[in-house]
């Protein structure tokens, strides 16, 4: 039993869209014959040829059938090879929905791949002919890629993604300016790591970039600021904002997408989430010129869980932002609900940094 306060509730500053969920599962296609849609969730997001566009994540595995754990793991032609297990299995670990443990070691329940689709209004989305999906490729990316952050930088968009394996969790980086074709650079940050988000301009000369490397031991799952000579090698690590013990962002923390430029500072909307892993958005504010300084940050969160699609699917009491659009005030977010819809909300920028508190 989840065991929450609900006093957050009445400071929700979205404004959801009517038409949410946007996409569900049913809505999209599988990517081979006999598998599955099980989850579409966290898109990221840009504008490319006048239209609003998603990656969104899917995540599949093959048809369930009642008393046996399916493991999907990609072999290296890239095609998915599924591991089957009886339920009753002893070495068998299967209490999380998106996590098995098998013979001491942690599987995905499902791959992920990232699909685009595009949109005219920002709330009907198809997939168009002549962009295919983005799929895992190699070692370090056999459970999959997931939860891609769009950064557009000098006229190049730059795709930050989670790469998953039995090495563990990092971060991919892939280049593009046409969507047709993508220049792979590799992992750019080890396990683990994930919640990259390239800052969409330079400050004076070098790139920037937030991300969520975790801890076992001492430290946490905290958000760091590293910068780059090209975008690519990043260094100068520095630990920016924590996890608060007792609040609704108490045991991790990690960033939406890229920040947004405002008059008062660099904003950045981010996850946080419980132990009981509840996920809520805040946000918080970098100084202009160095943001590793952290001028302020949400006392309450600006989105909570609060509707049936949030509170109830793959994965309940998640709403989980890494993509969104910015026009003047108007500040609209696609998002992952319950680890299984895409849904929209807008806010107001100008309400968002009001309602901080500063530090
Ligand atoms: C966590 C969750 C999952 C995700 C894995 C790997 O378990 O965020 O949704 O698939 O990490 O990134």
């Amino acid at each position: 039993m989840l065991n929450h306060t609900y006093d957050d509730i009445m400071k929700d500053l979205a404004k959801r869209f009517p038409e949410n969920p946007l996409l569900m599962p049913k809505d999209i296609r599988p990517s081979a014959d006999g598998l599955q849609v099980i989850c579409l969730l966290n898109p990221g997001v840009f504008t490319f040829e006048g239209k609003t566009w998603l990656l969104v994540r899917v995540a599949e595995s093959i048809k369930q059938v009642e008393g046996w754990a399916f493991i999907p793991v990609l072999n290296d032609e890239g095609k998915l090879e599924i591991i089957e297990v009886p339920l009753n299995d002893p070495d068998l670990i299967a209490t999380d929905p998106r996590v098995f443990n098998y013979q001491g070691l942690d599987y995905l329940t499902t791959v992920s791949h990232l699909r685009l689709l595009s949109s005219q209004d920002g709330i009907h989305f198809v997939e168009e002919e002549g962009y295919p999906g983005l799929f895992g490729k190699g070692k370090l990316e056999r459970y999959g890629i997931e939860d891609c952050r769009v950064s557009l930088l000098e006229g190049k968009y730059y795709l930050t993604y989670t790469a998953v394996s039995d090495s563990g969790v990092g971060v991919g980086l892939q280049t593009t300016t046409d969507w047709k074709h993508f220049e792979r650079k590799g992992m750019i940050l080890p396990p683990h790591n994930k919640d990259v988000a390239i800052f969409e301009e330079r400050i004076d000369g070098k790139y920037y970039a937030l991300h969520r490397p975790s801890s076992k031991d001492i430290g946490g799952n905290y958000i760091w600021l590293a910068e780059s000579p090209d975008g690519i090698h990043w260094g100068n690590h520095k630990c920016i904002v924590k996890s608060r013990s007792g609040m609704w962002d108490s045991a991790r923390v990690g960033a939406g997408a890229a920040p947004i430029k405002t008059d008062q500072g660099w904003l950045e909307i981010y996850h946080g989430a419980t132990a009981e892993h509840r996920y809520c958005l805040g946000a918080f504010l970098m100084d202009l010129e160095d943001p590793s300084i952290v001028l302020a940050r949400s006392g309450d969160p600006i989105m909570v869980p609060t509707e049936n699609y949030e509170l109830s699917g793959f994965f309940g009491f998640v709403v989980f932002t890494n993509g969104h659009l910015v026009e003047e005030d108007e500040l609209t977010i696609y998002y992952g609900a319950a680890d299984e819809f895409v849904c929209g909300a807008k806010f107001s920028v100008r309400e968002i940094v009001q309602h901080l508190e500063w530090i």
